[in-house]
């Protein structure tokens, strides 16, 4: 059921949140045990006193807090239950519940009542609950949760959104702003929708901190903010943002609302050879990575993020991608601060099977990753999918409606495609692109224990898709496992010394294929160790990281870091 997310919370005068994050009642269903929590009312109860009740933190992955390896590797229903007290002074204000993410399908409840569904993981989305708040009273949040990775197992439910009998409240729902290096400014806002237009004066007014150095009115319109200093990704310059202050005004001159919405002046361009950013040349460093971590599995945590973040400066990288699902907000925001740019990427991995079903539902996926992350001069591309087998005929018209979705939501930054599975001579898709992405593991998955062929290897491949496709190519996975402390020389597969000794050889490519203008960019796979389910390719997860899951560097780390010292200067 189709929601908005609106914007990313705030506190000012006319806004405000509570954070629900907390130990939460938890209750997991038997696995794929079919709907029995939906049949059992399990939204009408008190969770805590179930029987198999337990807490559960939020945010965090729930399978990487049990002792028991059922819920670990549970599929099917989880509940999420709180209470919470709502406050008589919030009577009179619109109240919305928000969850940035929620991994698989959610089907909310508010006081025992179906409020809303949502489908697909990763991306906010929120409801309207101010008719279905007891004020001065306890409220009860229940989630119930499926990881199950089939959309058509949803259950059907009953949802009538009822929509406010009173007058309505004009609100800010959503802002966009488009913001080039040399101080060109376009915005539209838009408004809740029973609110009328006409009605309120919409106020721009961008600060450089506290001073307004632009003023304008209007919904949406365009000027020219002077001497600006643009945003750059690190290396080339300093991340400078803006604020635009978005202000309501009644026709009685009363705020009705007001939002500070952060952004950079910057452009993102793109030519047969390279990236541009501010019209320079931007050569990626980076790491393909995850939201991963010991005990907290993934989603988002500060003290994760903050470390990661540190030793992605310390390696001298300026670019990551969101592999393989749109990271945490507060995460796209610190890159905006710290000057890394980003890749976003959709949760499609791997996809096989290109029906309709599934075009309707990456489509929505598509324009909320959009959305949610426009405004952030930080985010330089959109990738629609990792690894699809595009060598199919019906990849060609999937990904082109996606790749045109993709340009008419956001006309300002280029569309690419992680490929995997598919070689420039059977691929159906790329000559859609903007830029080409491409995963390779020579001496690896291809040509074990091969070291000295992987020169050639990956210097014929790569230029295969650049002559071909006459695009921007950027390599965005390359790599080996290895497992920290496991010390074999000369080196052997799953040793630190092989990891480093690929990463080596590969760079040796990659020295060529830059000067001769084939690729723009290198990523490692990956940036630390991660979980993965059990198979005979894996020893306890995947160990392509060049740090530890607990992010201590391997032997790879300081060659890689050698590289991007050197290059980053170069940028
Ligand atoms: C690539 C995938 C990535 C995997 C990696 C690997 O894009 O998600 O983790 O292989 O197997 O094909 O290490």
């Amino acid at each position: 059921i189709s929601l908005k997310a609106g914007l990313f919370v705030q506190k000012n005068d006319y806004r405000s949140y509570e954070d629900l994050s907390g130990l939460w009642t938890f209750v997991r269903e038997e696995s794929n045990g079919g709907d029995a929590g939906i049949r059992k009312r399990y939204y009408e109860q008190d969770l805590s006193k179930h029987q198999n009740a337990s807490v559960m933190p939020v945010p965090c992955a729930f399978n990487d807090m049990s002792t028991e390896a059922a819920l670990r590797d549970h599929v099917g229903w989880v509940w999420y239950q709180k209470k919470e007290f709502i406050s008589m002074r919030d009577k009179g204000q619109l109240l919305f519940l928000r969850f940035e993410s929620a991994q698989y399908y959610a089907i909310v409840y508010f006081n025992a009542k179906e409020i809303g569904q949502h489908i697909g993981g990763h991306l906010p989305f929120s409801f309207d609950v101010t008719q279905h708040v007891r004020f001065g009273a306890e409220n009860v949040i229940t989630v119930a949760v499926n990881n199950t990775l089939s959309w058509s197992t949803i259950p059907q439910a009953d949802f009538v959104y009822k929509a406010s009998k009173k007058k309505p409240i004009t609100y800010i729902e959503d802002i966009t702003i488009v913001a080039n290096h040399i101080g060109s400014l376009f915005w539209k806002i838009k408004l809740n929708e029973e609110s009328d237009a006409n009605e309120v004066d919409v106020e721009i007014r961008v600060l450089d901190g506290n001073e307004e150095i632009y003023f304008a009115k209007g919904v949406t319109g365009s000027g020219n903010v002077m001497d600006v200093k643009p945003w750059w990704p690190r290396g080339m310059g300093d991340p400078n943002l803006y604020t635009m202050r978005v202000i309501l005004r009644s026709s009685t001159d009363q705020i009705l609302d007001s939002y500070d919405e952060q952004f950079g002046f910057r452009s993102i361009t793109f030519d047969k050879d390279k990236i541009y950013i501010n019209k320079k040349p931007f050569y990626c460093l980076g790491f393909g990575m995850h939201e991963d971590f010991d005990v907290h599995g993934r989603g988002y945590n500060q003290a994760v993020m903050t470390k990661d973040l540190n030793l992605f400066e310390w390696m001298g990288a300026n670019c990551y991608r969101t592999s393989h699902y749109p990271y945490a907000q507060e995460r796209i925001r610190e890159s905006d601060r710290r000057g890394i740019a980003v890749i976003l990427e959709t949760p499609a991995v791997g996809l096989k099977v290109f029906t309709n079903f599934n075009l309707k539902l990456h489509q929505q996926i598509v324009t909320e990753m959009i959305e949610r992350d426009k405004n952030h001069p930080s985010v330089i591309m959109w990738s629609i999918s990792n690894e699809p087998h595009t060598e199919k005929d019906e990849a060609r018209e999937y990904f082109r409606s996606l790749i045109d979705l993709a340009h008419k939501i956001d006309a300002t930054r280029p569309v690419t495609v992680v490929y995997g599975p598919s070689w420039w001579s059977n691929d159906k898709t790329a000559d859609l692109l903007d830029i080409v992405c491409v995963n390779r593991y020579y001496g690896w998955y291809d040509d074990m224990g091969y070291l000295d062929t992987i020169n050639q290897s990956v210097i014929w491949d790569y230029t295969n898709w650049r002559e071909k496709f006459g695009k921007p190519i950027l390599v965005t996975e390359y790599g080996a496992d290895s497992i920290v402390g496991l010390n074999q020389f000369p080196s052997v597969d799953f040793s630190e010394q092989y990891q480093n000794d690929l990463v080596k050889e590969t760079h040796k490519a990659f020295d060529y294929l830059r000067a001769n203008n084939v690729i723009t960019g290198e990523m490692i796979w990956n940036f630390a160790d991660f979980m993965t389910s059990m198979t005979a390719l894996r020893a306890v997860g995947n160990h392509k990281g060049v740090f530890t899951r607990n992010r201590q560097a391997k032997m790879a780390a300081y060659t890689l870091r050698d590289r991007y010292l050197k290059l980053l200067k170069q940028n």
